[in-house]
């Protein structure tokens, strides 16, 4: 075990603030609610104090955004709307590494991550969606597309500025406006996302920031102003939003949990394989809704792929997550640590083979060695459950058919991956498969052209593409 201590440096960068308040009318405010505190997961310190909203700056956030809608957002031409998604796009740019710092302190996730691909995802969507901005009527919705009102928006811990590009981005190109409640545990990007719709002179109301934990969201969701429900996060919590928004008139879109099959046949080219499967499954210490969880593969190259796969395992490193050669960073908190081990724990009780890597981890923060289950069945927890951690389980499989069978063997549907040298194996199994996304040859690839959501329980409504600007129009 190592001591680790992030560098004094890397607050300066994040231009960490000791307090952080919520954003309500183009305004920074306190909020009514008990204040959050941010905690670094890597060390268990406190990064920041952020200001909590309780339900009357909920209603206030609310009643914001419906004035900027009926005033200047929705009746604003689409040429301006777009004026102001690429002034934010690229200005999330320009303090893109103050913002992955940040994102870095405040979630655990690896520099190279927040700085390659969370930050610049972000702005893509930001870009594309401009890009949308003043073609809505050209886009075979009709002459005349509209946009739904306010749009209450909840996101998760995993990809915080991100899941709130894939919601804020689309909402504003379509003539909506914004209150979205980021995830209590990562509130701090949302804030600086705030002080950059400020520089870029965002109508106020137009987008409001209003952090809390669970019961701000639900209130949020519940409430009469708002037009239309966007949530990702978990299952349990997404069918609690459906009961909640039944019978309203609400639209809503949810995106869920996954338990992810990347399917391997004997054909595939190994190596890169292993490299798409350590992806799949570490990448964002598999704080992935996405995550290719459950690997499948053909009987016959099965211990081959499982040796090649420990040995490129071992070369992962874990720990300090502001180290641009970290591989797997912390796990983003207490609880979320607490539940991967249970999880893992039922793996060795229901009698799977547990492999770990022997990488040293730091004696503070919350960690978790990346983790491989073999012999393990369909009826095992760690087969059906979304661990949401560093955690493959392995299974087996003879035939094609048999492949497919196990990959849709699972309430979920939100992703799957496919390895072979088959073109037509590809495309067969991509439609056998009851999955949003498949990717071939590849995994955890993402892009603000293409629509993402699930099937099942993974949820409905797709973000990104033609498709995610369906969700925020009337046509
Ligand atoms: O999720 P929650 P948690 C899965 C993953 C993880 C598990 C629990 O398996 O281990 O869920 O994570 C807000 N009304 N995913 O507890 O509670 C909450 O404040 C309205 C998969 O963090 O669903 C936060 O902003 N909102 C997932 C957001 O919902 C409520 C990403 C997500 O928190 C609410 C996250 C309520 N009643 C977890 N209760 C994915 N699909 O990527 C909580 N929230």
């Amino acid at each position: 075990p190592w001591e680790y201590a992030p560098a004094p440096e890397s607050r300066d960068i994040a231009n960490l603030k000791p307090s952080y308040r919520m954003f309500v009318d183009g305004e920074f405010v306190d909020g009514g609610g008990e204040p959050l505190k941010s905690i670094n997961p890597a060390t268990e310190e406190v990064l920041a104090e952020v200001a909590g909203a309780d339900q009357s700056d909920v209603d206030k956030a609310v009643r914001a955004a419906r004035r900027a809608f009926d005033q200047s957002w929705s009746t604003m031409p689409g040429t301006e709307r777009a004026k102001y998604l690429f002034r934010i796009a690229r200005l999330i740019q320009e303090r893109g590494r103050e913002l992955a710092v940040l994102e870095t302190l405040d979630n655990g996730k690896p520099i190279k991550e927040s700085r390659d691909s969370d930050i610049p995802t972000a702005a893509a969507h930001f870009f594309h969606h401009a890009g949308w901005a003043d073609k809505l009527s050209h886009a075979g919705y009709g002459p005349d597309p509209r946009p739904l009102g306010v749009a209450g928006q909840v996101i998760p811990w995993n990809f915080p500025l991100l899941m709130l590009a894939w919601k804020i981005a689309p909402a504003l190109a379509c003539g909506n406006t914004v209150v979205l409640k980021p995830a209590e545990t990562t509130p701090l990007s949302a804030l600086v996302f705030a002080e950059i719709c400020q520089q870029a002179g965002l109508p106020p109301g137009v987008v409001n920031i209003v952090p809390g934990a669970g019961d701000i969201g639900a209130a949020l969701v519940a409430h009469d102003g708002v037009d239309k429900v966007a949530f990702t996060g978990s299952t349990e919590v997404g069918k609690q939003i459906q009961r909640t928004v039944a019978g309203t008139g609400k639209k809503l879109t949810l995106e869920l949990g996954g338990k992810a099959a990347n399917i391997v046949f004997d054909d595939a080219p190994l190596d890169q394989a292993v490299e798409g499967i350590v992806n799949g499954i570490f990448f964002n210490q598999g704080h992935v809704c996405c995550a290719g969880s459950r690997l499948l593969v053909q009987e016959s190259i099965a211990d081959e792929l499982l040796e090649k796969l420990q040995a490129r395992v071992q070369t992962l490193r874990v720990g300090d997550p502001l180290d641009k050669n970290t591989d797997v960073g912390a796990i983003n908190s207490a609880e979320q640590l607490a539940k991967i081990t249970e999880l893992a724990d039922s793996g060795d009780a229901e009698g799977a083979q547990r492999w770990t890597s022997s990488c040293p981890l730091p004696e503070r923060g919350f960690f978790f060695s990346p983790t491989v289950f073999s012999d393990v069945q369909q009826s095992m927890r760690i087969a059906r459950e979304e661990i949401f951690g560093p955690v493959l389980s392995v299974l087996t499989f003879r035939t094609p058919a048999e492949a497919v069978a196990k990959a849709n063997n699972t309430p979920y549907g939100l992703s799957a991956g496919i390895w072979t040298d088959k073109g037509s194996r590809i495309l067969w199994a991509a439609q056998q498969l009851r999955a949003g996304v498949v990717w071939a040859n590849t995994f955890n690839r993402f892009d603000p052209t293409a629509p993402f959501g699930g099937y099942q329980e993974s949820g409905f409504g797709r973000e990104g593409g033609r498709a995610g600007l369906e969700a925020y129009l009337d046509v």
